[in-house]
């Protein structure tokens, strides 16, 4: 007689997981639902509703290989509701269980839905994370500012990881100096390994392309792992072929380069597939043994067990308000070149294109190309965070709203960050090679000619002056705009409001 309901869902495929650790083989059923209000909610990418449709599926027969009773509900089944609560209530229905235990979920909406269910189910706490939410809110009590360098630097004393003795490996605890430099071409990448769908997921992309048709998003090609074993595998390429220069090109950007030495696990993480523990594990492995070099490394590990972690806390620490922050007042509407792509900055297109088709961008790209621009443009942060949820492979709310909200558009009003992530088109000129195929010259300051991002980001500094000119980290910038002419300051002005009222 079983007793005992567990229901996992899409981004728990984890065999260690809170609720299975717990849970009785012989007397407990899994329940895994695809439903429509998953995959609608935000309407995502659709290789990233096939990537969780055809996970959830080969972790189904993992846990049944392993001995599990799994009740797999797919989304073209009948009676599927289309909702976590609704199949539950049936399942419960359906077996007559006694006892629902799940896993906590990431997001704050579908845990206080939870929270609600009829059937009362036991929520355990996801300890997939290094740092809980109780150890979070007590780092954070009492401090004036809420820095990340001060949480990694707790979590590499915890963890043990790249640790000299209680002293940081190499006499420091950031090497970050080391890293960022520009990409010109010229340097070989290693690519990322691309895995052909088997038959399983060639069920679930049949499924995706009808029932998801008018998603954002190219379903096909599609390449990621679908299975632990062959994420194991992306992750042996990442650190056999990409992580010795994984710092040295963090914040580079090249037309033709869309991971450069980017690990590309981040979806593998935070759906189950990777341990983020494990991952940091072999990463410092490979220091260990010479393969690579303590800045790659450290710069790893400083952002799956830093700020990984730290966006997390954060997350659970300021929802359900934090959602709502607008710090900075924004109210434009997405700009539509979000979607289509359709827009003569070359770096924003090629940044729109790229996620389209890959649900992939690396974090520069995220950050000071669709980020700043938003930012410098006013877009509404909940529409941007909207976005950014729908069109990554490795988007939930709990790490994607921290950056996007926090750290991308400033929206917390600097909880996260300490200044804005706002910049002319000199620093995309310097990091990456879009400029050279722009229609805009990013060395113009002014005119119809002249690259947008450079007179937008005078006018964000002179829009945002009561709040920002105040900011030490940003009085360098108010000093420069200060001396400009007054001809100059006009011209900012007068091509930021042409500009902008012709979004
Ligand atoms: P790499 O650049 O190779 O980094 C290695 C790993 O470090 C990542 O896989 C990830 O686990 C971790 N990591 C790096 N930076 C961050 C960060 N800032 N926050 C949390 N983890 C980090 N990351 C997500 O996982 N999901 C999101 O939805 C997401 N939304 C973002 C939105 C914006 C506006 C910005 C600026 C950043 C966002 N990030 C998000 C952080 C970061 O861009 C991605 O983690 C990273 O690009 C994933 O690609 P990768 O696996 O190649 O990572
Ligand atoms: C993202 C996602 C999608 C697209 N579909 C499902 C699904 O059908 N069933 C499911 O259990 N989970 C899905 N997920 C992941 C959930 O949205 C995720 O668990 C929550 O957002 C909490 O992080
Ligand atoms: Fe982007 Fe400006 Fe460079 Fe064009 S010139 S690619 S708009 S930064």
């Amino acid at each position: 007689m079983k007793s005992q309901l567990i229901p996992i869902l899409g981004d728990q495929l984890s065999p260690d997981i809170a609720s299975l650790r717990q849970a009785d083989k012989a007397a407990a059923i899994i329940l895994m639902c695809e439903v429509a209000e998953e995959a609608t909610y935000v309407r995502h990418h659709k290789k990233k509703i096939a990537f969780i449709f055809s996970a959830m599926r080969h972790f189904a027969n993992e846990l049944r290989q392993a001995g599990w009773t799994v009740d797999y509900v797919a989304l073209d089944d009948t009676e599927n509701c289309g909702s976590l609560r609704g199949e539950v209530a049936r399942a419960v229905e359906r077996h007559g269980t006694i006892a629902v235990t799940i896993t906590a979920p990431g997001e704050w909406r579908l845990l206080e839905d939870m929270q609600g269910w009829p059937c009362q189910p036991t929520i355990l706490s996801d300890d997939r994370f290094l740092c809980s939410d109780s150890a979070f809110a007590a780092w954070a009590e009492g401090r004036k500012t809420l820095r990340m360098e001060y949480f990694y630097r707790d979590m590499r004393r915890a963890t043990g990881l790249l640790m000299d003795g209680d002293q940081p490996e190499g006499g420091k605890w950031n090497f970050d100096h080391d890293n960022r430099k520009p990409a010109r071409g010229e340097q070989h990448f290693p690519g990322v390994p691309r895995f052909a769908p088997d038959a399983l997921t060639a069920e679930v992309l049949a499924l995706v392309a009808e029932r998801f048709a008018d998603h954002f998003g190219d379903l096909e090609p599609f390449w990621f792992a679908a299975t632990r074993a062959d994420a194991q595998v992306a992750l042996a390429h990442f650190i056999d072929h990409a992580l010795a220069r994984f710092g040295d090109f963090q914040d580079a950007m090249l037309l033709k380069e869309k991971f450069l030495s980017h690990a590309v696990l981040g979806l593998y993480i935070n759906c189950g597939l990777l341990d983020a523990l494990s991952v940091c594990r072999a990463v410092e492995a490979a220091y260990r043994k010479g393969h690579v070099p303590l800045n790659a490394a450290e710069g790893f590990i400083r952002q799956v067990i830093g700020w990984r972690e730290y966006v997390r806390g954060i997350y659970w620490l300021k929802m359900p308000d934090y959602i709502a922050n607008n710090a900075l007042e924004a109210t434009r509407p997405l700009p539509d070149f979000y979607w289509t792509g359709d827009t003569e900055m070359a770096c924003v297109r090629a940044c729109v294109v790229q996620t389209r088709e890959e649900a992939y961008a690396h974090h520069i790209q995220r950050l000071m190309v669709t980020g700043n621009f938003a930012l410098l443009a006013g877009v509404d942060p909940y529409a941007v965070h909207q976005w950014y949820l729908a069109v990554y492979a490795d988007a939930y709310e709990w790490v994607e709203l921290p950056n996007t909200l926090g750290m991308s558009q400033f929206a917390d009003g600097g909880l996260l960050a300490s200044k804005p992530y706002a910049a002319s088109g000199a620093y995309i000129d310097r990091m990456s090679d879009y400029c050279k195929n722009c229609s805009f010259d990013v060395k113009a300051k002014n005119g119809a000619k002249a690259c947008p991002f450079n007179y937008l980001y005078w006018d964000f500094l002179v829009r945002h002056e009561a709040r920002l000119r105040r900011n030490p980290r940003m009085a360098q910038m108010y000093r420069t705009y200060d001396k400009l002419a007054d001809d100059r300051k006009l011209a900012i002005a007068q091509d930021a409001k042409r500009f902008l009222s012709n979004l």
